[in-house]
């Protein structure tokens, strides 16, 4: 079994095989002068963090090395890490009281994002904390889609509400709620679509069923969840900015970070979307999931060890 800070070691593997091979030739170099600044530019700027963020780091930088009358570089990158590690410490609250009235999860996303899985993942990891959960088959739309999460529900032995395929999602989402009231459970996680019919608008469809369980819950109970796939990169990103603005995300949940080089891209997900990160998904099966922690990734991403 490993501990966080070692599946974020692990996690980050492939990333940090880029980062820290440049990194450490820096600490190698002990003097900031005109190449080093030329040099940090350009490894920032090939690490997936995107330019806007990248300049904004050296902007920092330049600052902060004049204040603090920084001449070393292993000084220097010590104000880096602080710096990144600022960008994507953004607080969040899931705990789970026991006041009776149920958290409310709605898992959004494009779709293939890997929306149904971290809802089994989710539903797993607060299971074994203790907690009683309930799943709602919000996707009425895709094939399969209903029978997928029935699927994870029987192997984690938790209940799942559903209706048929093509029937409205707001009334799954209200019924689930509903459900997870009367049973007095701890958590209702909600299952969405990730595309619908062209002629109906995905937002719209979202924020119908957003009312529809607010008809039940106050909002502070609910959570708006953006599941999003690490491996989409920059480009990926404008794609989502909708369901930030239509919706009002509370935290992200970044999957695939298994497979992927792309750790850089946290950064410009937390900066862009102002959205803390809540979980990474780093495989397929249900254990592969962890709970973000902004230290141990920055920490990570400039380690030479490789696990
Ligand atoms: N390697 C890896 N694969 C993942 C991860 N999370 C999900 N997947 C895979 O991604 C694919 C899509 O996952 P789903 O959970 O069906 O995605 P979805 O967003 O619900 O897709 P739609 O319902 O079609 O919108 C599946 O093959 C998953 O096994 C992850 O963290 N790592
Ligand atoms: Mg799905």
């Amino acid at each position: 079994m490993f501990n966080n800070y070692e599946i974020h070691s692990k996690v980050l593997n492939k990333t940090r095989s880029l980062w820290a091979k440049n990194f450490l030739s820096f600490t190698k170099s002990q003097k900031i002068d005109r190449d080093f600044w030329d040099n940090l530019e350009e490894i920032l700027y090939t690490s997936d963090l995107g330019s806007d963020l990248c300049n904004y780091l050296i902007e920092r930088l330049e600052v902060i090395s004049k204040e603090k009358k920084i001449h070393e570089t292993n000084d220097l990158i010590n104000v880096l890490k602080n710096e990144m590690v600022k960008i994507i410490d953004l607080p969040f609250d899931f705990s789970i009281n026991s006041s009776n009235i149920p958290k409310v999860f709605l898992i959004v996303g494009i779709n293939g994002v890997g929306k149904t899985t971290t809802i089994a993942k989710l539903a797993n990891y607060f299971k074994n904390k203790g907690n009683k959960i309930i799943l709602g088959a919000g996707d009425t739309f895709r094939a399969g889609a209903i029978e997928q999460l029935k699927i994870w529900g029987d192997k984690i032995n938790i209940n799942v509400v559903s209706h048929q395929e093509g029937s409205d999602p707001a009334a799954v989402a209200y019924d689930t709620v509903n459900a997870a009231i009367s049973r007095k459970l701890d958590i209702a996680i909600i299952d969405t679509a990730g595309r619908l019919h062209t002629k109906i608008n995905l937002m719209e469809e979202l924020k119908k069923i957003k009312r529809s369980i607010c008809k039940l819950i106050d909002q502070k109970q609910l959570n708006v969840l953006l599941v999003l796939d690490s491996t989409i990169g920059q480009n990926g990103l404008a794609q989502t900015e909708n369901f930030v603005s239509s919706l009002g995300c509370d935290g992200v949940l970044l999957t695939k970070l298994d497979g992927s080089s792309k750790g850089g891209i946290i950064f410009s997900v937390v900066k862009s979307f102002n959205t803390p990160i809540w979980f990474m998904g780093t495989g397929e099966s249900l254990s592969d999931i962890v709970q973000f922690n902004p230290n141990y990734f920055v920490e990570n991403l400039f380690s030479s060890n490789e696990n």
